[in-house]
């Protein structure tokens, strides 16, 4: 629970986000893939021969603004690049625990060399930051179609992902530190001296949390009418960060009162 410290009319609020961070509540997504809101870090294996190059379009999208992947890589390396979208965060001590993950984005092929038929695609991912820690969950191919594609993942828990840095393994647990979401793209390619290239778009970045205490609006892991109040005191509210969007609806309102009233007594697992 975030503590939060009224006196003398200043609301202090004590929490460990970043800097400009704004925890969601339950959805976000980005369909602009901004430079100054997307990061890349690169992480190479064996050969240690490779680079990204990550950068925004302002056409071609799906639409408009994309992000455009390059990777190069060559003799036996292992390539990976997390994208991480920095503005936005999932604060489990502050909206509860987290049962799943949904992720969604679309890609589209653009270019590989050696071109098709060689294999030239990318593999890409969600990938979650925590404290120090960076993890990667197992996705999909891009393969090589030219089309833009969407890619939908359902279902995503802790035990799908595996550490990239750091140490530890991703704590959705409620009272866990906060998450910073992203995806990931990677390549892998054997002894060669051959460099070898695939470009890939990417855009409408999504990730949508299911709580593991649907109705818990105020994240203390009972479903009562404190969790009423919270929303009531709420209603209107900026949406993101969409405090008191009980049902995750983009909006804070009176659906959410019913969605709470509906399941009240739950028991928080
Ligand atoms: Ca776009
Ligand atoms: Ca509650
Ligand atoms: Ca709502």
């Amino acid at each position: 629970m975030r503590s939060s410290l009224l006196t003398a009319g200043t609301i202090l609020l004590v929490s460990s986000v970043a800097s400009g961070q704004v925890c969601f509540e339950d959805t976000i997504s980005d369909g602009t893939m901004s430079a100054s809101e997307w990061s890349t870090e690169l992480f190479l294996t064996r050969g240690l021969v490779g680079s990204v190059t990550a950068t925004q379009l302002a056409t071609g999208g799906n639409p408009g603004f994309c992000w455009r992947v390059f990777q190069s890589l060559s003799d036996d390396t292992g390539l990976t690049a997390v994208h991480t979208y920095a503005p936005a965060c999932y604060d489990p001590a502050d909206s509860g625990g987290i049962q799943t993950i949904d992720f969604a984005i679309d890609y589209q092929w653009v270019a590989s060399d050696p071109p098709p038929p060689v294999s030239g695609e990318q593999r890409f991912g969600l990938a979650a930051n925590q404290g120090a820690n960076t993890f990667v969950a197992a996705g999909a191919l891009t393969g090589m179609n030219t089309n833009w594609q969407s890619h939908l993942q359902t279902g995503i828990t802790s035990a799908n992902f595996v550490l990239k840095s750091g140490s530890g393994t991703l704590d959705l647990s409620a009272n866990a530190p906060p998450i910073t979401f992203g995806f990931y793209t990677s390549n892998n390619i054997g002894p060669t001296t051959i460099t070898f290239t695939r470009e890939v778009n990417y855009d409408n970045f999504s990730v949508t949390i299911t709580r593991t205490c649907e109705g818990d609006a105020n994240g203390d892991g009972t479903v009562d009418v404190n969790d009423i109040s919270y929303v009531l005191f709420r209603l209107g509210g900026a949406c993101p960060p969409c405090d008191g969007d009980a049902n995750g609806d983009g909006a804070v309102d009176v659906n959410d009162i019913s969605f709470v009233l509906f399941r009240l007594g739950s028991v928080c697992p």
